[in-house]
């Protein structure tokens, strides 16, 4: 199966436009079960049109998608890293039912631990579905054979930097901020979107699963140069408080990338990070919109589902920090979308309910008409598909660590970290939570509503497998000593009088 379906592949990418002829000659007719096209995005915030998170930032084909479909304006990851969000959303597991709460290698984590579980991919195709992938869906470059009828092997081509065009720190390819010089081909992103593309013009006898991994703004923050020149002006600063961290706890603190922080302003060049990170979104979306294109004209455009999110936001400068990593708005806070162009299954608008990537598991399950597994944890959100004004009655909750939760509902935010310190935001009045209310006398009764919400059970850390541990949690509290006595003094000393 798999050897046949990777040749049709081959065989498409070579001569795709004449069997595009033959698929519309064969439309297929109107199945009951609908194909999936699952948009992963990595590292992307809410600085997209249809979120409103920057003015100035381009997203035409996102925010086309987002007309169309539920736009989900209050949405949530489940962890704000990569590995942890992703193995959630693709197991249908929060990390405190699965004890995987940092990086893992996919691969090596036990069996006793995932064969509890059923990837999304493995569980269509356990349901008649044949399923497709390419770039990043899991965290790594490794998939699993069980998950997978193909998945896009890339070619390697190197990018070349212009960064005489931007800035990169010291020859850092991971802190580069500037366009490429290469031709669009060579970028991952255009590959990922490629195959997709590919896999639209297939002639499907079996329903599809299809995910399309795309990696940027995920740094390196460089992309072609057509996309910086979209963002050539000066660009607007997010709002940032400078002496945001003063009320908050020390595990929060802890949490903010100070040392990012103070080599962009000692290298004056927070603007020119924004603007990579706009460009580099811009290019995602460009990618993005190609896939959207192959889709709408293909003879799958009436029958497919496209769920599209972004596994945690991004902090740019807000709470003295940058990437992601922290549980405040910035961190958790998603583009999602789901957009069913099925007749009568779905009502344009935005829900504006706190929802969380948890959702998606078993809200794709009721799409496609196939019961989730028993264990998956999340709620189906079909109801706010049908109406997206209907009204959610469970907060999103995001876990950074064991021992660190943040409960998001309409207004409010509420975290606790492991060593009893919290935050409390509102965000009606708020909305950068700037003002930590968690000690405010009168705001008990909301604290404790609040915190009925978080884990009543924790699994324990699943110790085997880990990539990357880089929080201070209930498994690594001396780790916060050390940041309390070493980090905070130096950094004080060099960002004084911004942080205290
Ligand atoms: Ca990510
Ligand atoms: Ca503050």
């Amino acid at each position: 199966m798999k050897m046949r379906i990777s040749a049709i592949v081959f065989f498409v990418s070579l001569s795709g436009i004449k069997l595009l002829h033959g698929v519309e000659e064969n439309k297929p007719a109107p199945g009951e079960k609908p194909n999936v096209l699952f948009i992963a995005i990595d590292d992307m915030n809410d600085w997209v049109g249809f979120l409103g998170g920057h003015p100035q930032t381009q997203t035409p084909n996102m925010d086309r998608l987002a007309k169309r479909g539920v736009n989900f304006t209050n949405a949530h990851c489940i962890a704000p890293a990569c590995s942890p969000c992703r193995l959630g959303l693709l197991y249908g597991v929060e990390p405190f039912n699965s004890g995987l709460y940092p990086f893992y290698d996919h691969e090596k984590i036990p069996q006793e631990v995932l064969g509890k579980y059923t990837s999304l991919p493995r569980y269509f195709r356990e349901h008649g579905y044949q399923s497709f992938g390419a770039g990043k869906i899991f965290h790594g470059s490794k998939s699993l054979a069980e998950d997978w009828d193909d998945y896009l092997k890339q070619s390697g081509a190197k990018l070349e930097y212009a960064p005489e065009k931007g800035y990169q720190q010291g020859d850092s390819g991971k802190m580069a901020f500037c366009p490429t010089t290469n031709p669009l081909e060579d970028h991952p992103d255009y590959q990922v979107a490629s195959y997709g593309i590919d896999v639209l013009k297939l002639q499907h006898e079996k329903p599809f699963f299809l995910a399309v991994g795309i990696v940027k703004p995920h740094l390196a923050f460089v992309c072609p140069q057509k996309f910086f020149d979209m963002h050539a002006g000066p660009i607007q600063n997010p709002l940032i408080r400078h002496r945001d961290l003063q009320d908050v706890p020390w595990v929060g603190r802890s949490m903010a990338k100070l040392s990012d922080d103070l080599r962009f302003r000692t290298d004056d060049s927070w603007e020119q990070v924004h603007r990579s990170y706009l460009a580099c979104i811009s290019w995602a979306d460009f990618n993005i919109g190609r896939v959207l294109d192959a889709l709408e004209n293909s003879p799958y455009a009436d029958n497919t589902v496209v769920v599209l999110w972004s596994d945690h936001g991004y902090h740019q400068g807000e709470k003295r920090s940058f990437r992601k990593f922290s549980l405040w708005e910035e961190s958790t806070r998603v583009p999602f979308i789901i957009y069913d162009p099925r007749p009568g299954k779905m009502k344009s608008g935005n829900c504006n309910e706190a929802v969380s990537l948890i959702n998606i598991y078993r809200t794709l399950g009721d799409l496609a008409g196939i019961d989730a597994p028993e264990y998956v944890d999340g709620k189906s959100l079909i109801e706010q598909l049908r109406d997206p004004i209907a009204a959610l009655t469970e907060p999103a909750i995001t876990t950074w660590g064991r021992g660190n939760y943040s409960v998001r509902d309409d207004d409010w935010r509420y975290t606790r970290y492991f060593d009893g310190g919290e935050e409390l935001y509102n965000h009606s009045s708020d909305p950068q939570e700037w003002e930590n209310l968690a000690h405010d006398a009168a705001l008990i009764g909301k604290k404790k509503e609040l915190a009925a919400f978080l884990p009543q059970h924790e699994a324990p850390l699943v110790k085997t497998g880990i990539s990357l541990w880089n929080v201070v949690d209930a498994d690594q509290p001396d780790k916060l000593t050390g940041f309390q006595e070493k980090t905070w003094s130096q950094m004080k000393q060099k960002l004084k009088p911004a942080i205290e």
